[in-house]
Order: C-alpha cells, then sequence, then structure tokens
C-alpha cells in the first residue's frame, strides 16, 4: 500500500448510517484513493453483532484501500491512535422522553467518547459528530476531550441540510446542483437552523435570488417561495423522508458525513460549504457553541475555517438568533446536569 494507514472510528457502526457509511470509506470516497484506512467500528453489546456482520462482509468486498477492521465496545480501544473519528451512535428519542432526558442519555455517551479520545486519540484527531442532538453532542464530546484535543477538533454535521438545500434549488432552477456555490446552513440542526441563499450564485455569474425572481416572476414571488417553501422544506426534509420512505435519511446522511470529513482533509473547492463549528464568537454566537456556519478548508492541518463578515438584513437576522437561541438553550439544560 502507499503509505501507512489512516485509524478511522466509527461509532454506531453497526446501524443505518454505519452500514453505509463503511463500505465508502473502505472504497476510498472519503480520503482519496491514495490513503489506506485502518477501521475502528465502535458498538454497544447490542449492536456488536450487526457490525460484526458488516465487517465480514468489507472483508468479503476485498478494498485495496483497506488494512484491517476491528468490531470492539471499548471506547479506549475504539479510539486508540484514531485520526478520523465519526460519532454516528447516539440515543434516539424514546416514547415520553423529554428533551433533557434526551440531552442527559446522549451526555452519558458523547462525555465518555470525547474522554476517551483525548487520552488516547492520534494528536491530529478531527471528529464530526452525526449522532442527534448533534451540536450539543459535539460540545459535550468538545469538553470532555479538553485540555489534551483543542476544542476545534470537533464538529457536528449540517452537511446534509446543506445539501438538501442544494438540491431543492437545483429542482426549482433547473441547473446542476454542481453550479450553485455558497448557499449556508446557519444554527442547529434541528427545524429551527436557517438555509440562507442571500450568498449563493450560480455558474452563469447570477446570484440565485435573481435567478429565482427570473424564474418564479418577481422578487416577491422569490421571497414568498423561500419562506413558504424552501425554508421549512429544508429543516423538515428528514420528516419528509421518513414520510414517504417509512425510515429516515441513511445513504444522504451517510454521504454528507463523508463530505464533511473529506472537504475537511482534503480542502473545499468551489465557494464554501456548511459546518457546525466551535465558535470564537464569529456573528455574535457565544463563544464555545457548536454552531453551523459557512466555513472553507484548504485541506492543510487547520481543519475549516469561519467566513467572516457576510451580512444579514433584520429577517435573516431573526431566523439565526432563534437557532443559537436554541442552542444556548441546549447548552445551559446540559450545564444544569453538571456536565460541561
Ligand atoms: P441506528 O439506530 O440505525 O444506529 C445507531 C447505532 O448506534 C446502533 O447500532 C446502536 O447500537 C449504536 N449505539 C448506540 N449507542 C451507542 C454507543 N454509546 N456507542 C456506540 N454505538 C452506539 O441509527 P442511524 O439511522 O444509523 O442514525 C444514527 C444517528 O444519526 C441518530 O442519532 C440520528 O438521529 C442521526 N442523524 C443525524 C443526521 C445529521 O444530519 N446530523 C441525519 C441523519 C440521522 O437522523
Amino acid at each position: 500500500m502507499a503509505s501507512e494507514p489512516t485509524t478511522v472510528t466509527i461509532t454506531g457502526a453497526g446501524g443505518q448510517i454505519g452500514y453505509a457509511l463503511l463500505f465508502r470509506i473502505a472504497a476510498g470516497d472519503m480520503l482519496g484513493p491514495d490513503r489506506p484506512v485502518r477501521l475502528r467500528l465502535l458498538e454497544i453489546p447490542q449492536g456488536m453483532r450487526a457490525a460484526e456482520g458488516a465487517a465480514l462482509e468489507l472483508q468479503d468486498c476485498a478494498f485495496p484501500l483497506l488494512h484491517d477492521v476491528e468490531v470492539t465496545d471499548d471506547l479506549l480501544t475504539a479510539f486508540n491512535g484514531t485520526s478520523i473519528a465519526l460519532l454516528v451512535g447516539a440515543r434516539p428519542r424514546g416514547p415520553g422522553m423529554e428533551r433533557g432526558d434526551l440531552l442527559a442519555a446522549n451526555a452519558g455517551i458523547f462525555g465518555p467518547q470525547g474522554a476517551a479520545i483525548g487520552a488516547v486519540a492520534a494528536d491530529d484527531v478531527r471528529a464530526v459528530v452525526v449522532g442527534n442532538p448533534a451540536n450539543t453532542n459535539a460540545l459535550i464530546a468538545a469538553a470532555s476531550a479538553a485540555p489534551d484535543i483543542p476544542a476545534d477538533r470537533f464538529s457536528a454535521l449540517t452537511r446534509l441540510d446543506h445539501n438538501r438545500a442544494v438540491g431543492q434549488l437545483a429542482d426549482v432552477l433547473e441547473v446542476g446542483p454542481g453550479d450553485i456555490a455558497d448557499v449556508i446552513i446557519w444554527g442547529n440542526h434541528s427545524a429551527t437552523q436557517f438555509p440562507d441563499v442571500a450568498h449563493a450564485t450560480l455558474a452563469d455569474g447570477r446570484s440565485v435570488l435573481e435567478a429565482l425572481a427570473e424564474r418564479l416572476g418577481n422578487r416577491e414571488a422569490a421571497t414568498a417561495w423561500l419562506d413558504d417553501v424552501f425554508i421549512p422544506r429544508v429543516a423538515k426534509r428528514g420528516a419528509e423522508i421518513i414520510e414517504v420512505r417509512g425510515s429516515s435519511s441513511v445513504a444522504s446522511a451517510a454521504n454528507a458525513a463523508i463530505e464533511h470529513v473529506r472537504d475537511e482533509q482534503l480542502g473545499t473547492h468551489r465557494g464554501w460549504t456548511s459546518a457546525a463549528v466551535v465558535s470564537r464568537g464569529e456573528y455574535g454566537v457565544p463563544e464555545g457553541l457548536v454552531c453551523s456556519l459557512p466555513v472553507v478548508s484548504r485541506g492543510d492541518d487547520r481543519g475549516y475555517r469561519i467566513i467572516e463578515g457576510l451580512e444579514f438584513d433584520a429577517r435573516a437576522r431573526a431566523r439565526f438568533e432563534a437557532s443559537v437561541d436554541e442552542l444556548v438553550a441546549e447548552r445551559d439544560a446540559v450545564r444544569a446536569l453538571g456536565v460541561l
């Protein structure tokens, strides 16, 4: 093999998203055709057989880039020497569970995982949280990995929301998704998120707002479509997928997680993307919150950098602040549990 394998840990590897992730990572879709990978699959005891079965299938694929696979329910084994951690396994909301119960149950998962990453992961480790509530789980993991690992090595996935927004625009504008740049998801990975097209452009040089006004008749029609169709549809797309498919988003979520890590590691191309990253106060977001913002990466060891200085109008500012307020409430609820 070309180089030393990169250790990649996937938690919840026996679940649905895990199953959709493993084969693409092993095929080179995430780190490119030159980087062999060593996979560490973390599960809880109930999920071990499913993860072990996936490991057997990985062996049967004989992927040239796959160095080895280990399945474990031990945190230190799973994160030992890991450079990339995809934290997918989480506690879903059960019947009668309040938001506080959900946050507490997940703090009990992401706290120990963050601590294990701090203790045994590679110096260059980066972790992305997929398991919900993803932003606050990332906040907890980052706090638990400190001081060994800088907080900005942790992020949470809003790339699926970003891709959903691009997909909706491509559909209405009848252009290819690759022709659309600089869409932004602001805030929390929840129904309060703000999908924003104010800065988005098309490959032909037009702004997305201009193109929408042309397509839908005028500026007012474009604004109405954004407010009444686009924003709620993107924010609630997960529920739409469940209703139509009878099961939650899986392949699209795995694809987004792969693109999030790929762009962070290898660099973004045209324009920016969206990721929930640790705020240092940008755009008035309280320091330390894990908030979705526009980001770019040059593929160097600094990872994602936040694009600063974009302007908001009053309505956009209000939408963004409502989502940030939700993140603050989640953080405060976790603090009240004594977790942070
Ligand atoms: P599944 O229930 O199919 O799989 C979860 C797996 O995690 C199970 O095999 C379970 O045994 C395992 N697990 C639970 N606790 C664990 C722990 N402490 N350590 C290791 N493994 C553990 O769910 P799946 O459909 O794969 O979804 C996984 C998570 O992704 C959920 O929290 C879901 O809400 C979240 N999502 C996040 C998205 C995002 O854009 N950020 C979109 C898709 C998805 O909804």
